[in-house]
């Protein structure tokens, strides 16, 4: 047996390569990022595929299409990222797989890093499969070996459900032998991939009937102690903090797998009156339980009750609290002599210097709306630049650039990222052009993903300017600029004359991410 220490995503990473995967996809998000960054670095070592994709719904599907291939495909995506694959991923339950397909899927409760914090196990639960949520970096390895054979053997994709803490923990793991990787089989399935409703009605009655035998499987990822009064139903992260505060003996049911195992629930609630229940990111648990459980006289606390806070992640201070333990405030850095600050974009950022020339340009326009996205140049949303005033969801800036121009505003601007305007940006500029939208689109080309640590991007340079040209942007109308100081002014004037243009124009700002610059000039 090798010993490592890892990460638990390079645990989730490594328990996808001894599962023996032919094939890994992913788009990068905090806190998943690290499983993929690891299988690239290792694709020679291991003989695998594994690549960064355009957005999280081409990931599954990459994915998929490994697995009706035969292979077994890992598709890694943050919690957001799965609302953008949905409609792959709810199919895919209905399809069913051939070759073991996991989907890691990381939750980020607290927002650490993401616009907000919901709850991966609804998706399980929603698409009616099977969801492990580990505890440590080894149950991220063992957890994601075990998920691809219960996907074999169920013929639906398996969740694997990390948060930020789980993710990002470092420990020694311990790892097995690894398995070969399937061979490829070309057999399709028509009856079973063609969702025709004819075929779709069949395949989900299939789905309905596996369901006894998912909530069995549950039963597997259990722990239990009996007994009575009080106790403690906790899931994933929630194990480590209460075995960390308890005594040793408050009754436990420890859950990790998904659907709730309720016949072994109720076994366990049994001789219970009351019954704290601890869980990282929504109250799934909770919620599926407070009927049941105050139905027969018993009283639940969690989430719902108002023992533990709604919104932000579990901690171990939350935890004790919960169970009534003395809490002592946790260190903390700031006083009022150290003040938190927020975020600031790197010396020597290209956006910088783009958001400096478009606050001149716009400066002149009466209520000009600049909407912005999500990546580094979020950062262009805060003091001092105050350039960009929206960050919803990946691709959003050009809609809301072009709705707002439908209701009637003069000078409506979007600004995104190179790989923002690839993942989900270009159908809506496709419409803008087909619609002949009266907006500027801003594209920065950083020729990066610079927000999750540089990984490669889809397009840049004239790739760019051929993907707008080719989605119908007057070729007259797309502009390409040097975001440098030196070319401010003129800058300035390119940026003024395409937005008091009264049609669709795209200006490029090209200039390469300074920490990109500065590895290759390292490696040099
Ligand atoms: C649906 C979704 N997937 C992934 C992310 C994580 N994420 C935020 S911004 C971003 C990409 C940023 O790259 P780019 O648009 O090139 O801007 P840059 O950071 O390079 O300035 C990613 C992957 C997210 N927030 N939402």
């Amino acid at each position: 047996m090798k010993k490592e220490i890892v990460l638990g995503d390079e645990a989730l990473a490594l328990g996808a390569i001894d599962a023996g995967i032919s094939c890994a996809f992913a788009y990068p998000g905090t806190p998943s990022t690290e499983i993929t960054d690891f299988l690239i670095a290792k694709k020679n070592e291991f003989g695998i595929q594994a690549e960064w994709c355009a957005n999280e719904k081409t990931a599954f599907e990459a994915a998929l299409g490994a697995s009706f291939a035969g292979k077994r495909a890992l598709v890694s995506m943050k919690h957001v990222g799965l609302n953008v694959a949905a409609d792959a991923f709810m199919n895919s339950a209905i399809s069913g797989i051939k070759g073991g397909l996991v989907l890691a899927v990381a939750d980020d409760p607290s927002m650490h890093s993401s616009q907000n914090e919901q709850d991966s196990r609804y998706y399980a639960e929603f698409a009616k499969i099977f969801c492990l949520e580990p505890r440590n970096a080894q149950e991220c390895y063992e957890f994601t070996c075990k998920a691809f054979d219960l996907s074999e053997e169920l013929g639906i994709p398996v969740m694997v459900r990390l948060v930020t803490r789980i993710a990002h923990t470092r420990e020694e793991i311990e790892r097995r032998e690894r398995r070969a990787q399937n061979k490829l089989d070309e057999e399709m399935k028509w009856n079973e991939w063609v969702l025709l409703p004819g075929n779709a009605r069949i395949q989900f009655k299939k789905l309905l009937e596996k369901q006894s035998l998912l909530e069995k499987k549950s039963t597997q990822f259990i722990e239990m102690k009996k007994g009575t009064g009080k106790g403690v139903i906790c899931a994933g992260n929630a194990i480590n903090y209460f075995m960390e505060v308890d005594s040793g003996k408050t009754p436990f049911l420890k859950i990790s797998a998904y659907p709730l195992p309720m016949e072994k629930i109720k076994e366990f609630v049994k001789e219970l009156n009351e019954i704290i229940i601890l869980e990282d990111g929504y109250p799934f648990i909770e919620e599926r339980l407070k009927g049941m459980l105050e139905a027969s006289g018993k009283k639940v606390k969690g989430k719902l009750s108002g023992l533990i806070p709604l919104s932000g992640e579990l901690t171990p201070e939350s935890t004790k609290k919960a169970l009534g333990l003395a809490v002592k405030i946790p260190f903390s850095v700031e006083t009022e002599f150290i003040v938190g600050r927020p975020p600031q974009p790197c010396n020597g950022c290209p956006h910088v210097d783009l958001f400096n020339a478009l606050n001149e340009a716009v400066q002149e326009q009466k209520n000009a709306m600049v909407f912005g996205d999500i990546g580094c140049y979020t950062l262009g949303a805060l003091k001092p630049l105050n350039a960009i005033n929206s960050c919803i969801d990946m691709g959003s800036s050009v809609n809301l650039a072009r709705g707002a121009s439908i209701a009637g505003t003069k000078t409506a601007i979007g600004v995104i990222g190179d790989s923002t305007f690839v993942h989900s940006g270009m159908p809506a500029l496709a419409e803008a052009a087909k619609r002949k939208s009266n907006m500027t689109l801003i594209i920065l080309d950083n020729s990066t993903v610079a927000m999750t640590g540089g990984q490669e991007t889809i397009a840049k340079g004239k790739e760019l300017m051929h993907i707008c040209e080719g989605l119908g942007v007057e070729k007259e109308h797309i502009k390409v600029i040097n975001p440098l100081p030196s070319k401010h002014a003129e800058n300035v004037e390119v940026i003024k004359k395409e937005i008091s243009f009264n049609g669709l124009s795209v200006i490029i700002s090209k200039r390469a991410c300074i920490q990109i610059l500065k590895r290759l000039a390292k490696k040099k």
